[in-house]
Order: C-alpha cells, then sequence, then structure tokens
C-alpha cells in the first residue's frame, strides 16, 4: 500500500497547535526527524484529536498502517469516517465526487451556490442529461446508495463568514476544492466576464485559505488547478509537476544556477487559465507563512459521463455541457456526432491536451485524500492519463459513432477563435500519481466515448442537445469579435483516416 508508512505527521487528526515550532523543523519530516536526533530533545510535540488517550507523543511513531483509524481499502489506508468537504459539490466533478467518497464511507460535507446552473442558464444554454434539484439529489443519495450528504448553500467568496462557521461545524479533514468557474471561453466573452472569473476564482479561494488558518490548520486542501497554467512551450521541453526537479540547472552566460524546488514557468492560455496561476501562487504562499498543506492538481480535460454511483439512477446522474463556453471537447464531439454537426476542429487541429476519463479522476482525488501532504508542504500532481491531438480524438469519436452507432459523422475545421499555439510538441511529465500514490488508470478512452455515445442517443438527451445545437458553434473570440466561426474545409473520416495512414506510412511505421 502506497501510504501504509505515512505517519500521524502526515494525519490530519493530529493537533499540533502551539506544540511545534514549526520555524525550526523545516518542511520534510527527515529535516524534523534529524533535528529531534540532534538535539536529543525527546520532544512530545503532537496530541491526536481521534486518540485523546494517547496523550502526548512523537508524530512520527505511529504509521498508517498501525493506526487503527486508517483501514486498508482500494484506494490505500483511508482514514475511517474520514470528513471531507468539497467546495462546488453541485458541479460535474463535485457531484461524481461526493457519492465516489460517501460509497467508500466518508463523511461528506459540501457547499455550492448553483453558480455552475446560473452560468449555463445565463449563456441559454443546458446541462444535456438531465439534472435534479439539490434536494432531490441528496434524496436519491440517501434512497439510492444510502449516502447522507450534509450540504449548504454558500457562496463562497461572498459569504465568507457562513463558511466560516461551516468548517467550524464539520471540522474537515480535507477540502477538495472544486468550487470555481472553470470556463476559458466564458472568462473571454468580455471585461464583465473576465472579472468576474477572475475575482470568484482567486478571491474565493484566498478566503477559503484564511479559514482553513483559522480553523483547520491540520486539513489538506486539494485544490484544482489545471495543465493549461503551463501552456504550451514552443521549446518542446518537460511539463514538469508544478516544480522544477532538483537536477534542474540554468545555465546562461557560462555560469550555472540550481531551479531545483523553484515553481515552473506559467503561461495560460485565458483569463481563466490565468486564475488557476494567481491561485497557485496565492497557495504557495498560505502553505509557507502559515504551514497549511496542499496538493494543486493540475488536471488535464475531463471527459465522460460514467461512475458506478452516478450511473445508478437518473436522479443522480452528473451534469454533461456541450456547449461552446462549458462543454469540454471530446463532450462536445460525441454530442457533435450524434445530431450531424460535423466535429469542430478549432484551427489546425493538432493542439495537444492531457486528458482523463471522469472514473479514473476520481480514483486520483481518492488517492490524494487519502495521503495528506505533510504540514507546510505544497505539492502539485500532473492528472491525466494520456495526452492527445485534438484530430486524433475527433477521429476516435467519429470512428466509434460510425461503426458501433451508425451515424453518418464528419469532421470538419472551423477558424479558432482563441489564441493558442496549434502546432507544438507537447512533453507532461505525469509521474507523481502512479508513483507516489499508486494511481492506475482503469477507463480507456475508447470505452468511455462508446458508454457517453449510448447515454447521449437515448431520445430524451438527444433532443436535448437538439435544443441547443445553436450553442455548439463557437462566436466567442480571444480578440473580442462577436461572430460564428466560419468552415474551413469538412472531410470525411475515411480520408482523414487515409491521409494519417499516408503519414504514418512516411514515417516508417
Ligand atoms: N477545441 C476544439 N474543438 C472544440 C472545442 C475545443 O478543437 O469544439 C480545442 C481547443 O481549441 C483547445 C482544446 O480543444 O485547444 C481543449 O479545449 P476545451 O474547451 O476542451 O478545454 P479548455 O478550454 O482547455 O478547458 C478545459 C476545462 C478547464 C480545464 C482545462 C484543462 O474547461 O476547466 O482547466 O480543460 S487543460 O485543457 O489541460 O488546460
Amino acid at each position: 500500500m502506497h501510504n501504509k508508512d505515512s505517519t500521524c505527521w502526515n494525519c490530519p487528526a493530529i493537533d499540533l497547535a502551539g506544540k511545534v515550532d514549526f520555524r525550526a523543523c523545516g518542511q520534510s519530516v527527515e529535516e524534523f526527524r534529524k533535528r529531534m536526533d540532534l538535539e536529543d530533545s525527546g520532544q512530545i510535540v503532537a496530541e491526536c484529536k481521534r486518540r485523546p488517550d494517547l496523550g502526548y507523543y512523537d508524530p512520527m511513531s505511529i504509521t498508517f498502517k498501525e493506526c487503527p483509524e486508517w483501514q486498508k481499502g482500494p484506494y490505500g489506508y483511508l482514514l475511517r469516517d474520514m470528513r471531507v468537504m468539497i467546495l462546488g459539490i453541485d458541479g460535474y466533478l463535485g457531484w461524481a465526487l461526493a457519492l465516489w467518497l460517501g460509497n467508500l464511507g466518508c463523511q461528506v460535507s459540501g457547499v455550492d451556490n448553483y453558480s455552475r446552473r446560473d452560468w449555463i442558464k445565463e449563456r441559454g444554454a443546458h446541462t444535456v442529461i438531465p439534472i435534479s434539484r439539490m434536494s432531490a439529489r441528496l434524496k436519491a443519495a440517501r434512497e439510492v446508495l444510502d449516502i447522507n450528504l450534509n450540504f449548504r448553500e454558500i457562496d463562497i467568496l461572498n459569504e465568507r463568514e457562513r463558511l466560516k462557521e461551516f468548517v467550524d461545524e464539520v471540522k474537515p479533514e480535507a477540502i477538495v476544492h472544486y468550487g470555481e468557474c472553470p470556463s476559458a471561453p466564458y472568462s473571454m466573452i468580455d471585461a464583465d466576464h473576465a472579472v468576474y472569473v477572475q475575482k470568484n476564482n482567486v478571491l474565493g479561494t484566498l478566503g477559503a485559505l484564511f479559514i482553513m488558518r483559522d480553523l483547520v490548520p491540520e486539513t489538506s486542501m486539494i485544490k484544482l488547478g489545471t495543465m493549461g497554467e503551463y501552456g504550451t512551450p514552443l521549446t518542446g521541453r518537460p511539463l514538469y509537476e508544478g516544480m522544477f526537479p532538483a537536477d534542474a540547472v540554468l545555465t546562461w552566460k557560462e555560469q550555472e544556477w540550481s531551479l531545483g524546488g523553484e515553481l515552473t514557468p506559467r503561461d495560460p492560455p485565458s483569463f481563466y487559465h490565468t486564475s488557476k496561476v494567481q491561485d497557485t501562487y496565492n497557495i504557495v504562499e498560505a502553505c509557507k507563512y502559515w504551514w497549511l498543506r496542499s496538493y494543486d492538481v493540475m488536471q488535464g480535460v475531463i471527459y465522460g459521463v460514467h461512475t458506478e454511483h452516478v450511473s445508478a439512477d437518473p436522479r443522480l446522474r452528473t451534469r454533461l455541457d456541450i456547449d461552446e463556453w462549458f462543454g469540454t471537447v471530446v463532450n462536445r464531439f460525441v454530442a457533435q456526432a450524434i445530431v450531424g454537426i460535423p466535429l469542430t476542429l478549432y484551427g489546425a487541429g493538432e493542439q495537444i491536451r492531457g486528458f482523463m476519463a471522469l472514473e479514473d479522476a476520481m480514483q486520483c482525488m481518492t488517492r490524494l485524500i487519502a495521503s495528506p501532504p505533510e504540514p507546510g508542504q505544497y505539492a502539485v500532481v500532473n492528472q491525466m492519463s494520456g495526452y492527445h491531438s485534438m484530430r486524433e480524438l475527433a477521429k476516435t469519436v467519429a470512428k466509434i459513432g460510425k461503426k458501433e452507432f451508425n451515424l453518418p459523422v464528419n469532421i470538419q475545421r472551423v477558424e479558432n477563435p482563441r489564441v493558442e499555439s496549434e502546432r507544438h510538441p507537447f512533453n507532461p511529465i505525469y509521474e507523481n500519481l502512479p508513483k507516489k500514490f499508486g494511481f492506475k488508470p482503469i477507463v480507456s478512452l475508447e470505452e468511455e466515448i462508446y458508454r457517453m455515445f449510448e447515454l447521449l442517443t437515448q431520445p430524451n438527451i438527444k433532443s436535448r442537445i437538439e435544443e441547443k445545437k445553436h450553442h455548439i458553434i463557437p462566436k466567442t473570440w480571444w480578440s473580442g469579435e462577436k461572430r460564428k466561426v466560419e468552415t474551413i474545409e469538412i472531410f470525411e473520416l475515411e480520408r482523414e483516416i487515409a491521409r494519417s495512414e499516408k503519414k504514418a506510412k512516411s514515417h516508417g511505421q
């Protein structure tokens, strides 16, 4: 088990308040141990909030494997009845995670102000998979899965006092922060939207960090960042996991400097992505000033509709957006294939992004929750199970749509409304999740696309796609223009397949 040797030092149940001089111990457990040995202090520095009978003790002396509060599960040792709070519990990921964690025995609480529902309404779009009101969702979770979710309607940014009260009441042992606006195009509509997205995301998160400092400093924040923070550097240099590795050096004018441990450069491709970069810096500082602990999850594009729990009952489904603002590329391609719109490649269609199926994303988050960072530790994971060019993705969707669902799918290139590299190298490093947290992807791209076709071709969902299909072709330009993009070319799948086979041949593959 990957987290069997972690100790109370990592555990949110530990109470370190006033008992550790953090300035003296450095960030890592090794440093701390060394110091204890050197000073031969045998200092007793911790108490356990779950096991007060232990009294004062050395926080490195009990491992997760030895502690009865940590129990072996499918994703490593997990704290019994762990209290996890999800900020943004009503969203695409938040709702799926709530059910997933509830099913694992966590006590799940969550807050949301329904802003995702409001943004979609504002644009005149809708989720093509119908979702229930929160009260019906909670009832269905109880009836179908025997899960009790503790929900409170709170606006993270504007109702900080109420959030504070809720955190104080629940005393979460992990906080998953999904409570931000996730859309690049929405943030590029105009000044009002850009200002709103940055304010909502950056200042909402900043307020939450202060609440953690004051009420739950031993709790970890698992925060949703984005792979888009890094951009797509044309040099093809590796996209490390947040920080440069220890042996990275900068060589300039015959001199050499270590870059190890420094944050890598960021080059976000929208004002939304930029809000995530600002979050990164704010969280790094909070960990530095207050010894908070955080995993910043640089997540690729999530796609799909399935987890065992959201598929258990129509009232438990999570949302799926396919409009130009909140629909992400794979979800959009499948919807386009179903209503006969040629799949929309923006520009050259050679952009490459990291991807992960919904169910695998849930697995990753669980593993992070189960293996908390050390006090003061800010760590990053690049969360993706593979990467693909838009053209490859379109072909995969088209092939499955044609072969398995008998749909006449074509592909089109349209003008690119975004400012982004359309041809670029892509060299992401995504080793932390598999190596340190035991993550193994279990859902293939093809399998999840198949499941999406199965669900989205159902008559009621298909008609919901038809109803809003005028929101599929984008009209939000990064330049500020307001007009629909024009088609550059339409090509048939067969021609496209022949083209890639020819290309592969010329490369001697
Ligand atoms: N794209 C197309 N055709 C489409 C839609 C998109 O070619 O119909 C292209 C875009 O130009 C872009 C790529 O697909 O190059 C990805 O676009 P997207 O809309 O699927 O995703 P993006 O705007 O990058 O944002 C999404 C999520 C965001 C998350 C991000 C991860 O909305 O919350 O942070 O994916 S990442 O892309 O790795 O930055």
